[in-house]
């Protein structure tokens, strides 16, 4: 029988005998490198907190009750195929559990991370305590980029919501948390450069909602919390449209030195950049550079998207600068599929998402040598309704019900090999989303279809299967007091 694991992994399967009970007397065993010592306080932590008792982290595997964290160099002792790619294997694991001991082995504390996952959704409460079934499973990756996007301009969600998703991403080994900080309704990032632009465009929002932005020290918090769970943060300016809270906080930007309105409507493709006046490169150089500095992942989004009321070479010029301030300050670029004009640097990310648009320029891109993060809006933009009776969302992309979200193959999504797909990236778009009610409503459950279509084999794409194992996932949500969309679920 399958395990009740989302997403579906390369190999599990249940053993004989009985299951592994996590008690008062259980330990969390880890050897002395220092990225897996953190994962096991991480697990104990968790545990103790379950148990209501506190759990023991020591480096002596003697005796029973143990969960073990090991880490080691060869990939045949998971084993993996040999040929796997590296950006891959680091997230590879293998979970073996016992009556007597839970044992996790990755070659990186990342895969401890994916194997922990797993263990959680197995485990079941029990008269007894919690209780894990004795299983092996052998588990990697088919994409290394699996990510959400996340609109904060449209609407403001704070820390507490951001850390509520990693949690989400974390349990159905999502990767990537993309942030789409600034908008033409409002900029959510402070920039110490420009301090106005979250000063005062912090402040706005969609329908006049409240706004707010993060601190340099939340964002920090937030990337600390991320990467402790395997998850790297990827901020976005999104320039040279897209960009009317700019122009409301920074008068400068406009030619005629006065501040735009702030703009609280939901349109597109109306604002941009002047590229002529003397303050815009520099604008652009020192709010790349502000994220940059409070940015340890490699990623750094500049946008690019819609930018419809400038000519083809000041839009060049200004994607070309914020790619060169990106690569000057170490970082690879990303950049939706519109940036591919510029052109990007070799090695860069190129975000599909309009499917309207064909794919000559997709497979150029590719040809010139960037890979591709898919998230097209008719599978993948979670702010579209499930369907006609959906009480929110939008549905300009058409409806995406859970089988939509869930039977496509992004390696044939388009005529590109394969390696060339980074991988598979959800994305929310706030414009109508205002409540935790909304947001989640969306997501859930088609966050766990993103996530299954990112990371499991095409061979255990099956969608009876993963709306029978999603079923025994949902409890947690509720437990969570997330609300989930359950008309979703057949
Ligand atoms: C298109 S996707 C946009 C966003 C909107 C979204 C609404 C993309 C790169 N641009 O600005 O919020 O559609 O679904």
């Amino acid at each position: 029988m399958d395990l009740p694991v989302v997403p579906a992994p390369v190999r599990g399967e249940r053993r004989r005998g009985l299951p592994f009970r996590v008690t008062a007397a259980t330990r969390v065993v880890v050897g002395d490198d220092p990225a897996a010592v953190e994962t096991a306080v991480l697990l104990a932590t968790r545990l103790g907190y379950d148990l209501g008792v506190p759990v023991a982290v020591t480096r002596d595997p003697a005796g029973t009750d143990v969960v073990e964290l090991r880490i080691v160099a060869d990939p045949s002792r998971l084993p993996v195929p040999h040929d796997l790619a590296p950006e891959l294997a680091v997230e590879a694991y293998r979970l073996e559990v016992d009556a007597e001991r839970v044992i996790v082995t990755a070659l990186d504390a990342c895969g401890l991370l994916r194997g922990l996952a797993t263990l959680e959704q197995l485990a079941r409460p029990s008269e007894t305590g919690v209780v894990v079934p004795p299983v092996l499973v052998v588990d990697h990756p088919r994409f290394a980029w699996r990510g959400l996007c996340v609109d904060l301009a449209r609407h403001w969600f704070g820390p507490e919501t951001l850390r509520l998703l990693v949690g989400l991403l974390y349990s159905v080994k999502l990767n990537r948390l993309h942030l789409h900080l600034t908008d033409d309704q409002g900029w959510r990032i402070d920039s110490p450069s420009h301090p106005a632009l979250a000063e005062v465009s912090g402040r706005t929002a969609v329908g006049a909602d409240p706004g707010g932005f993060l601190s340099t020290g939340e964002y920090g918090a937030l990337v600390t919390f991320a990467a402790a769970r395997g998850i790297t943060v990827v901020p976005e300016i999104d320039l040279p449209g897209h960009v009317n809270a700019a122009l409301h906080a920074c008068p400068d930007l406009t030619p005629g030195g006065e501040g735009r309105p702030a703009y609280t409507g939901v349109g597109v493709g109306f604002s941009r950049l002047h590229v002529e006046l003397p303050a815009t490169l520099p604008f652009v150089t020192d709010v790349l550079r502000d994220v940059a500095d409070i940015t340890p992942g490699p990623y750094l989004h500049i946008g690019g998207d819609e930018a419809l009321t400038m000519h083809a070479a000041e839009y060049d010029h200004l994607v070309r600068h914020a790619a060169d301030v990106v690569t000057r300050a170490g970082k690879t670029v990303i950049g939706w599929q519109e940036a591919v004009r510029a052109p990007l640097p070799p090695g860069s990310l190129v975000q599909y998402w309009d499917e309207r648009d064909g794919d000559a320029a997709m497979v150029a891109a590719v040809d010139a040598g960037a890979r591709l993060v898919l998230s097209p809006a008719s599978r993948m933009y979670l702010d579209m309704r499930y369907d006609a009776a959906t009480p929110m969302g939008s549905d300009w992309a058409g409806y995406i019900d859970l089988r939509r979200a869930y039977e496509w193959d992004p390696a044939t999504l388009l005529p590109v090999p394969e390696d060339a797909v980074a991988g598979v990236e959800a994305a929310i778009w706030t414009e109508n989303v205002r409540t935790h009610r909304d947001l989640f409503g969306l997501l859930l459950p088609r966050l766990a279809a993103a996530a299954e279509v990112a990371w499991s084999p095409r061979a255990r794409i099956e969608y009876a299967g993963f709306t029978h194992r999603l079923r025994r996932l949902t409890p947690r949500w509720d437990a969570q007091g997330l609300a989930w969309h359950r008309q979703a679920l057949p």
